[in-house]
């Protein structure tokens, strides 16, 4: 097979294009499409300072990798989750990229912070792990955009995650996920940084290729508690179907934010964002979600605060 660009020898095979790439070729391809996403949904500007959230899996390492390359101004911010040796195998791969590449990379561990990791801190509140770990990386993330001078929080979710996602709210009609469902959210949106998702063009196959190629070494091991994670059962029925028609998954997900998103447009919502009483950050509650979340597990919740502020300083 030979690259559709240079007719020298292909790398890849792009099945739902029908396209094959010589490294060189399917490297281009990929920023071109990673900038296609970025300029359709204006998500940020090369001024712009942007803070990507980075766990050690490939596709957030492609992602932030992929900026840099394409000349972003990007760091890294890693959430240390405790979730025992999966966490610092993530940990210790996010150190060593940033450091191959002198990139500034912020941590932040739970389990330094709290003595406890992400599965005790649930097991307390009598949530799922998920659950829990979900309004914990968000306050993170928003907290460290604000207090660090961050305007965007990048993150690298790929065209599986978000088909998959968009195929678990339509099968529960989760009319609110519909609407709020994009690749940018804006500021006014969520009273914080912009969140952007550059890589949704891009397919899980294609970003751990991308790794392969430019040598960048991920963690291989899925998060233990994502086992039973429903997003997994989502995406293997995508995979079924795009195997017998490949595209299928691109057209659902590309169809619905071309066609399909105007029927689920977000509303102006007349959402009065208050500030939390405990540690300030907006949220439409007195108490934002992960305050109520930390007091409830007996645990300080402006510990997290204190530290991004220290992180600041130093
Ligand atoms: S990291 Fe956290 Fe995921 Fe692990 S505990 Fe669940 S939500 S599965 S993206
Ligand atoms: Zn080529
Ligand atoms: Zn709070």
């Amino acid at each position: 097979m030979h690259c559709t660009k240079c007719h020298n020898e292909a790398s890849i095979y792009i099945r739902r294009h029908n396209t094959a790439f010589c490294k060189e070729h399917f490297i281009e391809y990929i920023y071109g499409q990673v900038e296609k996403a970025i300029k359709k949904y204006k998500m940020f500007e090369k001024n712009d300072q942007i803070l990507v959230a980075v766990s050690g899996g490939k596709d957030s390492l492609a992602l932030w990798d992929i900026l840099i390359s394409l000349g972003y101004k990007a760091d890294g911010l890693h959430i240390d989750l405790g979730i025992s040796e999966y966490s610092e195998k993530s940990k210790e791969t996010v150190k060593k990229f940033a450091e191959s590449k002198n990139l500034k990379l912020h941590i932040i561990s739970i389990k330094d912070l709290y003595g406890l990791g992400i599965k005790e801190i649930a097991h307390k509140n009598r949530k799922t792990p998920c659950a829990t770990c979900g309004v914990i990386k968000r306050y993170i993330m928003n907290l460290a955009a604000l207090e660090l001078k961050y305007n965007v929080i990048a993150t690298g979710h790929n065209l599986d995650d978000e088909s998959a996602t968009l195929l678990g709210n339509i099968l529960h009609w989760q009319i609110d996920y519909l609407k709020a469902h994009s690749p940018i959210l804006l500021e006014d949106e969520v009273g914080f940084a912009r969140k952007v998702k550059p890589l949704y063009r891009v397919s899980e196959y294609e970003t751990s290729a991308y790794c392969i190629m430019k040598k960048i070494e991920y963690i291989i091991d899925e998060c233990p508690m994502s086992i039973d994670a429903q997003s997994l059962k989502y995406k293997e029925i995508l995979n079924i179907i795009e195997r017998d028609s490949p595209g299928t998954k691109e057209q659902f997900y590309f169809g619905f934010l071309e066609k399909g998103k105007i029927y689920f447009s977000p509303e102006k919502r007349d959402i009065k964002l208050n500030n939390c009483k405990i540690c300030g950050q907006p949220t439409t509650s007195e108490i934002c979600g992960f305050c109520r979340q930390m007091t409830k597990a007996n645990l300080e919740p402006l510990r997290i605060k204190e530290f991004v502020i220290k992180l600041k300083d130093s």
